[in-house]
């Protein structure tokens, strides 16, 4: 089985330092959890930007500061930025860090509309779909599939059919948010054979269901997101200090299992970066 990549989510737009103090909102901060879950074994830091007081911003200074604190400090490590954002931001807005320069490498696509519970709408028209393509193809910028549901595979499938979102596909399935797919074994399975063979997918859910998830994702040959952006505990009860504390728990998981980790190297080599 090839070696697993493993993606941290440091930041997010929703997570507060009411839930877990180590949630990291300056650019000092980010550039730190950035780097202590590197070194943990993350090659991938899927990105999200606040300002000090917690606000998330998709604003491009913002982003290139914090794009370029993590890159001093972890020269190697793959750069996600997020084009999600946070609810209610304008599309101009969310495609603020494809921007950033040099060109990140990666950037999510999120792949539909959907509840996100209460009375939170996340809008993805197909046209907004298109059009974040068009602009990641014309930088060359890798999209990372968001799919919260199998109907949004379903609209990727589409989409590549006319020649939007190009082979081979990276997907990131998120699990266990409201209004999305559940996080059940049954539920990922269902989403794993609903790709492409050629494609790679990434797997991460919410809360409690995060291990249990990304535990399957390695049994199962994909690869694991882990941070605080979906879960803020260690174990039941116990607060991570840090998302490194996230990583280092995957990497175990990953090594008890048998399978190696990818550097980052060897993870731009699977998901065709190069
Ligand atoms: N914060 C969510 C509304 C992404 O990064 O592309 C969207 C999100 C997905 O987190
Ligand atoms: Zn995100």
């Amino acid at each position: 089985m090839e070696k697993l990549i493993i993606t941290a989510a440091i930041c997010g737009a929703e997570v507060t330092k009411e839930q877990n103090p180590s949630v990291p909102y300056t650019v000092r901060e980010i550039g730190i959890e950035a780097e202590k879950s590197f070194l943990a074994g993350a090659s991938v830091i899927h990105l999200h930007v606040r300002e000090d007081n917690g606000k998330p911003t998709q604003d491009l200074k913002r982003f290139q500061a914090c794009f370029d604190e993590i890159k001093k400090r972890c020269p190697d490590v793959i750069i996600q930025p997020s084009t999600g954002g946070a609810i209610g931001m304008s599309n101009e807005e969310r495609l603020q860090p494809i921007f950033m320069k040099p060109t990140p490498e990666m950037a999510t696509l999120d792949c539909g509309t959907m509840n996100f519970g209460g009375d939170e709408i996340f809008i993805n028209t197909e046209n907004t779909i298109i059009h974040f393509a068009k602009e990641m193809n014309s930088h060359g910028i890798k999209p990372e599939l968001e799919c919260f549901d199998k109907g949004m595979i379903d609209t990727v499938l589409r989409l590549y059919k006319k020649g939007y979102i190009k082979e081979p596909m990276h997907f990131n399935f998120v699990l266990g948010v409201n209004g999305g797919i559940a996080a059940t074994p049954r539920d990922l399975i269902y989403m794993v054979n609903s790709i492409p063979n050629k494609s790679t997918y990434t797997v991460c859910a919410l809360g409690r269901h995060e291990f249990p998830m990304v535990t399957m994702a390695i049994v199962l040959g994909g690869h694991a997101r882990v941070g605080f952006e979906d879960n803020v505990y260690l174990s039941k009860g116990v607060l991570a200090k840090s998302n490194s504390e996230l990583v280092e728990k995957v990497v175990r998981i990953s090594k008890e299992l048998g399978r190696d980790i990818a550097s980052p190297y060897e993870a731009r080599k699977i998901l065709n970066l190069d």
